[in-house]
């Protein structure tokens, strides 16, 4: 049901909440829903209801596509100056013994072993560490983009930036252009967890603050670089938290219009210093997707990382405002199985990616980085691609 009127009447017969509906009736004509709208909506939207128009939202930006892209990650380190609270992965003051550090050669071993498949993109994100300074990175980047000048490098948090930069005694605009001219072609979303200022000084005190992540997207933008913004939520925040988090990322996007994609990751709550705070409900979950694309109008893509959620609940949240699933994968990323997270081994192929989109009812599109389209499937098409008898049937969550 994509015809505003036909959901307003459902969203009507189904709530007598006078202000929930004229929410819905601003969402339903395309008008911007205010902050204080923002939190009666976390406050007061049931699941079917923020769902309901998250979904119409979503089909009036996307139709019925749901991206996903062919990439690997590279994880330098997992060894780090910073103590985030959160964090599962970093390794600096409890075992540094489990730590690894990669050598620029076996980077490399990395992004050779993919010489001969049809990968668009390698996500290079990790710990922060001295020794890992930036011009080590431009010289990963520069030969990286010598061997593969086809792939797009997404590369470092504003988190290593910051350090990197601030090492080098460079501006963040200095610094930012010195990786791009050696190979960087965009920013990931992490290091932004939550703005507000007295929980980021709960969780993870000592690293890049709210204003300087900021600052560093809004540098990248300036100088012709995307990037995508995170939010860690479903730990000590409120309602208004996360709005305020995506009120400071709105406001910039009207500016800069540089961010391609929002991500929601859910914060996850084993082998960390917060392993006392309990993980949210699924329904909130879907709940904050849903907010979030309805809040984020200037977003145009809003992404469910299926190695966090599992593939289950990646496929539940297409229905929820969620327009893009990430990639393949194949493997690469320590940080979420390190934290709990459903995915134990991510690793997807192309073919079940497509049938996982497929089997939730929506048309999967490959994208490169920047979203332009490269290819579209069907079940016709996978057939003819990858052979009749490659069915995996309908895919689970581990
Ligand atoms: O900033 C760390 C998060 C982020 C936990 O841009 C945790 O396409 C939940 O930013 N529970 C890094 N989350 C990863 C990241 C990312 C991932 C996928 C795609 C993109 C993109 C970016 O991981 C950190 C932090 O917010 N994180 N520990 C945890 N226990
Ligand atoms: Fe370091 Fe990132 Fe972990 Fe924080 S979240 S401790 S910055 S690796």
């Amino acid at each position: 049901m994509s015809d505003p009127r036909d959901i307003r009447i459902l969203l009507h017969a189904s709530s007598n909440d006078a202000e929930l509906l004229e929410i819905a009736d601003k969402v339903l004509t395309g008008e911007r829903i205010s902050p204080a709208e923002g939190i009666v909506l976390y406050e007061r939207a049931s699941l079917g209801f923020a769902g309901t128009l998250a979904d119409h939202v979503r089909t009036r930006m996307h139709g019925n596509i749901a991206y996903f892209n062919r990439n690997f990650h590279i994880e330098p380190t997992n060894l780090c100056v910073f103590d985030c609270k959160f964090c599962s992965y970093s390794r600096m003051l409890k075992q540094r013994s489990d730590g690894w550090v990669m050598s620029k050669e076996s980077m490399m071993d990395i992004v050779r072993s993919y010489a001969d498949k049809q990968v668009t993109e390698v996500h290079i994100v990790g710990g922060v560490l001295p020794e890992l300074n930036l011009e080590w990175f431009a010289d990963v980047l520069s030969s990286i983009k010598a061997m593969r000048p086809d792939l797009h490098i997404k590369g470092f948090t504003a988190v290593e930036l910051e350090y990197m930069i601030r090492k080098a005694k460079m501006s963040y605009r200095d610094g930012l252009a010195y990786l791009q001219k050696a190979g960087l072609d965009s920013l990931p979303g992490g290091g932004a967890e939550i703005f507000d200022e007295t929980i980021r000084e709960q969780i993870c005190a000592d690293k890049c603050d709210s204003a300087t992540w900021l600052e560093i997207h809004r540098c990248a933008h300036e100088l012709g670089m995307h990037s995508n913004a995170t939010i860690l939520y479903g730990h000590i925040e409120s309602f208004a938290h996360r709005i305020d988090h995506m009120e400071r990322l709105r406001s910039m996007q009207d500016e800069t219009k540089g961010f391609n994609c929002f991500i929601p990751l859910k914060f996850r709550n084993q082998h960390n210093q917060m392993s006392n705070v309990e993980e949210c409900s699924v329904v909130e979950d879907m709940r904050n997707y849903a907010i979030a694309r309805i809040y984020l109008d200037n977003f145009p893509h809003i992404k469910a990382y299926w190695p966090m959620i599992g593939r289950e609940q990646a496929q539940l949240s297409l229905h929820y405002g969620v327009n893009d699933i990430d990639g393949t994968i194949d493997d690469t990323t320590k940080i979420y199985s390190m934290a709990g997270a459903e995915e134990q081994s991510p690793v997807m192929t192309t073919r079940q990616i497509c049938e996982l989109i497929l089997a939730a009812g929506k048309q999967p599109v490959e994208r490169d980085t920047l979203y332009n389209h490269i290819k579209s499937y069907s079940h016709e098409s996978l057939d003819a691609e990858f052979g009749v008898d490659g069915f995996i049937g309908l895919p689970v969550a581990n």
